[in-house]
């Protein structure tokens, strides 16, 4: 009798949002699935605490800024595949800190393909590229559309993209995905979905005001996560490495996501005043939404609208949750979250 192998995969960024979902998607597959994780100060085991007490995630401790430590889990782990999800991954962040975020986001990507195709030439490499590398080229973008980053994240981001695409053609297997924006209510709070809905949901129980925003009139094609791990799969069992945009080719403004917000949790808001004046108020005129330019990138990516037709085609890959039903499932997550009956969010 011949024993099947269990294919073996290295997530980096495993603690991030697509990291939880990925390893849960992979191990259900049958995958043995090791994570590559910082050791922080804080506690990082809030999205994955569940894969790693049951045994079913194997944690690497390492840095991609730290060469030794990328060796050491590839050297450990033998991987078939390696999702490279690790990132500084916030945009406005990046303007405060972009060397930490290129030696992050671009030199941890050459580091891990020198490392790995040293140890493994056939390993096949999985790179999590980004619409921003758009920046404000008109929507919708597709895997034709030029590239014109406006922040350090983004032009980190497509620097490592190329890098995938040059070794692609020396023939390794690296495939990049061009991923749109997708939340969940695993989704940090510093970004707009999650810092929306749970700041509505506080809002609810009366134990928030009011919620503080930027740039009300930037659209972002919003998708759901859980849609989108499965397409970083599809495309690493395809015959030949590509690249492929992943959306939903809906967009949607602040503006409207805050309106979509506010009437899923019985919060209907209306809008007063102007520019950084204006304020988004509830049916009784309590002021619920201000504006703050803190909150302004100090270069916006203004409309992202994803033309996924390609991955449609080859992949056979379509999402399933559409806006509204995305929405409604972080207010609902949020909701359980901030009224206790829940101690963390596990959609
Ligand atoms: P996320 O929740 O912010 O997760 C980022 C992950 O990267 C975290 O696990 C973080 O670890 C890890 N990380 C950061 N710096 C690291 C370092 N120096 N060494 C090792 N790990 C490090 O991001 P996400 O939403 O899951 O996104 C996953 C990837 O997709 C990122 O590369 C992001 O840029 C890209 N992307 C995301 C979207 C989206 O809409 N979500 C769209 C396009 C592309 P800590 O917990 O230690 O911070
Ligand atoms: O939620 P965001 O911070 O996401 P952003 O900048 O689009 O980046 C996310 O998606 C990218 C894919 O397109 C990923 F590559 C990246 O890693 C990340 O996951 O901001 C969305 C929009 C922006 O236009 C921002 O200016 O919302 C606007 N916004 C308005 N008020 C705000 C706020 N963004 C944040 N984070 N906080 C605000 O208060």
């Amino acid at each position: 009798m011949t024993l099947m192998k269990k294919k073996r995969a290295l997530i980096t960024g495993i603690t991030g949002q697509d990291g939880s979902y990925l390893a849960e998607f992979l191990i259900n597959k049958g995958y043995e699935v090791y994570g590559f994780m910082r050791r922080t100060s804080t506690d990082p085991f809030a999205r994955i605490e569940h894969l790693h007490v049951s045994g079913a995630l194997k944690l690497i401790y390492g840095n991609m800024r730290d060469l030794p430590t990328i060796e050491r889990a590839i050297e450990e782990s033998d991987p078939h595949e390696i999702y490279n999800l690790a990132a500084q991954s916030h945009v406005g962040v990046s303007f405060l800190c972009p060397d930490e975020t290129w030696d992050i986001n671009y030199m941890g990507v050459e580091r891990l393909l020198t490392v790995a195709y040293k140890h493994n030439k056939k390993i096949r490499i999985y790179q999590a590229s980004t619409s921003e590398m758009f920046g404000s080229t008109p929507p919708p973008q597709s895997e034709k559309t030029v590239f014109a980053p406006v922040s350090p994240y983004a032009e980190a981001k497509l620097k490592a993209h190329h890098l995938i695409e040059e070794y692609r053609a020396q023939g390794y297997f690296a495939a990049s995905g061009i991923l749109f924006n997708h939340e969940s209510p695993r989704r940090g709070k510093h970004f707009v979905t999650r810092k929306l809905t749970h700041a509505f949901a506080k809002m609810k129980y009366g134990m928030q005001d009011h919620v503080t925003v930027g740039n009300l009139d930037a659209e972002r094609d919003w998708g759901f996560a859980g849609d989108y791990v499965r397409a970083m799969w599809m495309m690493l069992q395809e015959k030949k490495a590509d690249t492929y945009v992943i959306a939903t080719g809906e967009a949607h403004s602040v503006r409207q996501l805050i309106e979509t917000v506010g009437s899923v949790i019985g919060m209907p808001i209306h809008w007063e005043g102007k520019g950084l004046k204006e304020v988004g108020k509830d049916e009784h005129g309590t002021i619920r939404v201000s504006i703050d330019k803190k909150f302004y990138r100090p270069r916006e990516v203004d409309a992202l609208q994803g033309d996924a037709s390609k991955a449609k085609r080859k992949l056979g890959w379509k999402p399933e949750v559409s806006f509204e039903e995305l929405v409604e499932m972080m207010v609902q997550a949020d909701l359980r979250l901030i009224g206790g009956t829940q101690e963390y969010v596990q959609q």
